[in-house]
């Protein structure tokens, strides 16, 4: 009789164990968030782009690289035998496409190329060099490569892997041999993926990479994303995906990083740009996580762009510049400006050309 009471309490605790985490995690992704819809004139889809581009970076003179193809196990992918690339758009152009750059450079098999975050870093002398985060098979490396602006093609410098940097989705440079990573830890197991969705493990973190010293320099973050850098280099910001938070960090001179602040939102926020002249962040975000994970062509991942403007200020103002329920722009990712224009990127959809 005690027996059976047991085994009955038991199964009920799990039962509502489960329910409980069920609604939590539905909660977490805010499943079923309605979004109202906010324009902007002069909207084009680029050409070329049909199988996302995750991460893009402008230069200030307005060439804009894009990260394209994602192969994220798990998520959506409308073509999976399409090499990933690195495209090029001239924004200086009056209707700018997107082109593939050619890759040059030793030993490595281009064609298997799945690249995540990018970023650039531009020495004294004007060489711009791009990191590219690529995932290979289960593992995640950072490629470093020159940018040969004449030609328009990469050269390929260098592959850099470590056992601190196992699971990669974004990186900053901060010097032609330093930069910070955000591990998200789910690339190779979409197992242990769903896990850390349904249970909130929080075990995603930033790791600071020099040619000296590679460390952990931020812990316990649930799903760290995008990652950026103030224009003067002294402040760091970093999406929390599923906090949802953007964390703001001084950036100290031996690469350490003190917190400073933390901004709460009501959608997950993914990749954070810096508007080198104002500092404003932009911010691509995902309103109904659910659909962005469990991809439904009945319920289409919708976008969303929000702007902060003052960030480090007491009251930063936030506003939602873009907002649109997936029929035209599946799950933005990244928001970026260049003279009045706003750029959008996506996992794996399009990506958005806007007059602001
Ligand atoms: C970095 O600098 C800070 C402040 O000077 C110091 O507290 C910290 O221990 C240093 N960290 C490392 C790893 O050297
Ligand atoms: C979910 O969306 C609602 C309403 O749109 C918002 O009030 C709430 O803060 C959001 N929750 C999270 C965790 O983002
Ligand atoms: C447009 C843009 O700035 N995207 C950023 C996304 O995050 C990576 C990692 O920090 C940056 O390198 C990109 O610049």
């Amino acid at each position: 009789m005690a027996r059976g009471l047991l085994f009955l309490s038991l199964v009920f605790l799990t039962l509502a164990l489960v329910a409980e985490r069920r609604a939590a995690f539905r909660k977490r992704l805010n499943a079923s968030r309605e979004v109202k819809p906010v324009d902007l004139p002069h909207c084009r889809l680029i050409k070329g782009i049909e199988t996302g581009s995750e991460d893009l970076e402008i230069l200030p003179h307005g060439l804009a690289f894009l990260s394209c193809g994602i192969k994220y196990p798990g998520l959506k992918c409308f073509d999976p035998h399409k090499p990933g690339e690195i495209l090029l758009m001239d924004l200086n152009e009056k209707n700018p496409e997107a082109v593939a750059l050619p890759i040059h450079g030793d030993g490595v098999d281009w064609t298997s190329l799945n690249p995540h975050g990018i970023s650039t870093f531009t020495d004294e002398d004007n060489t711009v060099y791009l990191f590219v985060v690529n995932h290979r098979g289960l593992k995640t490396t950072v490629e470093v490569f020159k940018f040969q602006e004449d030609e328009r093609s990469l050269l390929h410098l260098k592959t850099i892997q470590h056992e601190l940097l196992p699971n990669m989705n974004d990186i900053v440079a901060v010097g032609r041999e330093h930069f910070y990573a955000t591990n998200d830890h789910y690339f190779s197991d979409p197992y242990l993926r769903s896990w850390e969705l349904y249970l909130g493990l929080k075990w995603s973190n930033v790791v600071y990479y020099s040619p000296s010293a590679v460390r952990e320099v931020v812990s316990g973050l649930d799903f760290a994303n995008g990652i950026n850098i103030s224009p003067d280099g002294n402040y760091l910001y970093i999406a929390e995906l599923l906090g949802p938070k953007i964390h703001v960090f001084e950036k100290l001179a031996n690469g350490s990083l003190t917190p400073l602040k933390s901004l709460v939102f009501d959608t997950l926020v993914d990749n954070l740009s810096v508007d080198p002249t104002t500092g404003d962040v932009w911010v691509g975000c995902h309103p109904d996580g659910m659909r962005i994970f469990f991809y439904d062509p009945e319920n289409l991942p919708a976008s969303e762009v929000l702007r902060i403007q003052n960030i480090l200020s007491p009251e930063p103002t936030v506003t939602r510049v873009y907002a649109e329920d997936g029929s035209v722009l599946q799950g933005s990712t990244v928001a970026s400006v260049f003279k009045g224009k706003l750029l959008i990127g996506t996992v794996f959809h399009r990506a958005l050309y806007c007059e602001l």
